[in-house]
Parts: C-alpha cells; sequence; structure tokens
C-alpha cells in the first residue's frame, strides 16, 4: 500500500440522506434494476489518462498537480502510478479501467524501447489483476500527442507514419488482448485535416479504411474476441476530424465493409461539439446497429472545448441511458469516465469524489431510465404516433407501393391527411416526473 490515499477508506453505499461525502448516495452495485444488478448496466471505467496521465495543464499553463509519480519519463514512477491506480479502483470498487499506451509507460526513445516499456507495464498490470476486482473495459494507442503524429497517424502522408502507427496498434491490441480487455477503441486524434490546401481527403480516408480492416484482420487473427470501436469526434485537436460524428462514421464504415465488423464508442462531450445532444449520438447509432460503449464526461456548453467534466446533469444522463436500455444495454461495452478533475481540484479526495459523482449521477439517470421504461409511457406514445403504420393498407404501400399506384390511391379514395399534435410538452412533463 502507498500512503496516497492515507485516511480515505473503501467507498460504501449509505443512501440519498447520508451526509457523508464519500459515500455513495445512489450507486448501489447490488441494487436489482430491471433484472440486472446496477453494477451489471453501468459498467463504469476509470480512465487513466485523465486521472493519473494528466497534470493539470491548459494552453496557457503546466502542470498544477504535484503526484509522487512524477515525472512520468521512468519505469519506477510507472509502476508506482500503476500501485496507486489500482488502490484508487478498490477504493471505488471499480468494475473496470481503461488506458491508452502513453499513459501507463514512458515513451522510450526507439519504437522497440516503447514497446519493452509497454509489455512490462502490461505484466505488471497482469499480476495485480490477478488478485484485484477491476477488468480492462478497453485498451488504445495514443496517436495524437508526441511529434510524429502531428498530421495524422493512418491518414498522414508520410507512409512511415502510417507505418508506424499500424506497428503501434498491434502492441496495443496485443496489451489489451493479453489484458482480457472487451473492447478495442481507435479515436482519430488527429485523423483529419488543417487545411484542404495540403490535403488529398479521399486518399487520406481510403489510407484510413485500410488501415481499420488491418485492424478487423489482426483482431481475428488473434482471436481477440472483444469488439473493435470507432469513437467520433469532429474537432480538436485538427480543425475537421473524419470521424465527425455516429452518422458520418456509420457511412465510413460502410463504405469500407466494416459495418458488420465495428461499432461506435460516444461521448457526451463530443456530441456537443458535433452541434448534437448525447442521446442524438446514441439513437443514432441505436438505430444504425452499431452502439458499443459510451465515454461519460460532461462538456461545458459555453465553451467550444472538449473540457471532460464530470457527469452532474441526471436529466440529461437519464435520457442517454433510456436510448441504450431500449437496445439492450450494454453487451462488451460500459460506461468509460473519460472525464477529469478541474486544474484546482488538487488532492486524493478530489480524484475520489470526482467519480462517486459521476457514479451517482449515473445512477439516478438508469434508475430513471428504468422506470420511464417500465412505466411505458414514452413507448405507448410512440406507437400511438405511429399507429397508422400498423393497417394493411400502409403496410401494403410500403412493401408494395409504387408512385403511381399511391396515386391512384390517393385520387380514388381522396386520401386527405389531418395534423395531428405531437404533444412535445405533454412528453417532457412525463418525462419531468422521473427525473
Ligand atoms: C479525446 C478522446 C479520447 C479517447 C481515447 O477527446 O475522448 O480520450 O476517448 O483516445
Ligand atoms: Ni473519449
Ligand atoms: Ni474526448
Amino acid at each position: 500500500m502507498t500512503d496516497f490515499f492515507n485516511g480515505i477508506n473503501k467507498v460504501k453505499y449509505e443512501g440519498p440522506d447520508s451526509t457523508n461525502p464519500l459515500a455513495f448516495h445512489h450507486y448501489n452495485p447490488d441494487e436489482v434494476v430491471m433484472g440486472k444488478r446496477m453494477e451489471d448496466h453501468l459498467r463504469f471505467a476509470v480512465a487513466y489518462w485523465h486521472s493519473y496521465a494528466w497534470e493539470g495543464g491548459d494552453p496557457f499553463g503546466g502542470r498544477t498537480f504535484d503526484r509522487p509519480w512524477y515525472p512520468q519519463d521512468n519505469m519506477a514512477n510507472a509502476k508506482l502510478k500503476a500501485d496507486i491506480a489500482f488502490e484508487m479502483f478498490d477504493i471505488l470498487d471499480a468494475p473496470f479501467f481503461c488506458f491508452h499506451d502513453y499513459d501507463v509507460r514512458p515513451e522510450g526513445a526507439t519504437f522497440a524501447e516503447s514497446t519493452k516499456n509497454l509489455e512490462e507495464i502490461v505484466d505488471y498490470f497482469a499480476g495485480k489483476m490477478e488478485s484485484a476486482k477491476v477488468k480492462l473495459l478497453w485498451g488504445t494507442a495514443n496517436m495524437f500527442s508526441e511529434r510524429r503524429w502531428m498530421s495524422g497517424a493512418s491518414t498522414n502522408p508520410d507512409p512511415d507514419v502510417f507505418a508506424y502507427a499500424a506497428a503501434t496498434v498491434k502492441t496495443c491490441m496485443d496489451a489489451t488482448h493479453k489484458l482480457g480487455g472487451q473492447n478495442y477503441v481507435l479515436w482519430g486524434g488527429r485523423e483529419g485535416y488543417e487545411t484542404l490546401l495540403n490535403t488529398d481527403m479521399k486518399q487520406e480516408l481510403d489510407h484510413m479504411g485500410r488501415f481499420l480492416n488491418m485492424v478487423v484482420e489482426y483482431k481475428h487473427k488473434i482471436g481477440f474476441k472483444g469488439t473493435i470501436l470507432v469513437e467520433p469526434k469532429p474537432q480538436e485537436p485538427s480543425k475537421h476530424q473524419y470521424d465527425y460524428d455516429a452518422a458520418t462514421c456509420y457511412g465510413f464504415l460502410k463504405k469500407y465493409g466494416l459495418e458488420n465488423e465495428v461499432k461506435l464508442n460516444l461521448e457526451q462531450g463530443h456530441a456537443i461539439l458535433a452541434g448534437h445532444s448525447f442521446e442524438h449520438e446514441i439513437a443514432t447509432a441505436v438505430a444504425l446497429g452499431v452502439l458499443g460503449s459510451i465515454d461519460m464526461n460532461r462538456n461545458d456548453y459555453q465553451s467550444g472545448w472538449d473540457t471532460d467534466q464530470f457527469p452532474n446533469n441526471v436529466p440529461e444522463v437519464a435520457l442517454a441511458y433510456y436510448h441504450i436500455l431500449q437496445d439492450g444495454g450494454f453487451t462488451t461495452g460500459g460506461t468509460n469516465f473519460d472525464a477529469k478533475i478541474r486544474r484546482q481540484s488538487l488532492d486524493a479526495e478530489d480524484l475520489i469524489a470526482s467519480h462517486i459523482g459521476g457514479m451517482d449521477v449515473c445512477a439516478r439517470a438508469l434508475k430513471a431510465a428504468a422506470a420511464m421504461i417500465e412505466d411505458g409511457g414514452l413507448s405507448d406514445a410512440l406507437s400511438n404516433r405511429y399507429a397508422g403504420w400498423e393497417t394493411p393498407a400502409a403496410k401494403e404501400m410500403l412493401a408494395n407501393g409504387t408512385l403511381d399506384s399511391i396515386f391512384d390511391r390517393v385520387m380514388s379514395e381522396g386520401i386527405n391527411p389531418q395534423p395531428k399534435s405531437g404533444r412535445q410538452e405533454i412528453l417532457e412533463n412525463y418525462v419531468n416526473r422521473f427525473v
């Protein structure tokens, strides 16, 4: 045991009336919601990058945190960081974590050295995971921080960078596989452009499509049973990113023949950056059959960048889980807190409290979503609104109609549609009863 979390005990569920700030007030892992334990519904993950690798810097200033595992450029500190991370997983009773290669190992002077560092830390994780509860929700490669990635990874104009990216993803998929990861994520950090003046978009998209096919081929080759996930984001760090949003990603997967192999990891803040709501992105993925997992956070609505704050808006999160539950819930996916404490939140206690808050908000949201589903008010309203499509004439029109035959029917039957209320306010008031 390190002394980093001295004085902080394992977090327990104490119920909504408890005044203990380091207890769960709503997240009760064993509580059964719609026939399933809350922990098994929500599948929470702690994100290594925000809680341990990020040092509190912003575009205007450097690190604000002071952690015993700094500087992060040597293996001894990487292991200390892992010790403390696993202590935190235990304190939170977190079922999952997620990481990039770059978060967990020091960058080497060469590719071979970086790989050796990664393998050593993966063995270290594997040793810890033998006795720990925590499992790996997903692994990924950071192909955006180092200078070599400045013009993209698989979309880089330089084939040597494409090669470096392919080799990097191989090592990260191997690491994920070895640790029993349930998914592998690709977020295209710099897969996009700064200006079209220097960019051959068609060539870059073709390269990205070929790259993702290689990922899928490798998954099958090594027998990785997890899901390959692409994470949409419209911009930042690039001015424009190819994986703009769920619908754009689906078009990309379709074009490159991957729509049955790859699903999406949707992030609340990225949905907001794309000008959507989170439930819009989730509903789109559900409609297209590609919902995989979520990155739970929240974006500040005033600033135009990815602020990665912990969620605190139950009504918004409830609608997100409503669509997830309607889709049957997560299979390999889960709720990853791709969220960080503010740079003024310096203490170990802040790291714990932020996750408690996020977990409690999601728990309340899940319960509200489940209550709406069990009550059936929204699905009844939908059935009523689309009831006309259940009539034989409507079904026949959809199955066999042509513009000619439909024209004839409109003329002969004198069809004259009568508008009906969309009842939006009544439905909003309904939701308000549950959140
Ligand atoms: C950045 C992304 C990133 C991915 C993993 O905005 O959210 O954190 O989730 O590379
Ligand atoms: Ni993310
Ligand atoms: Ni993000």
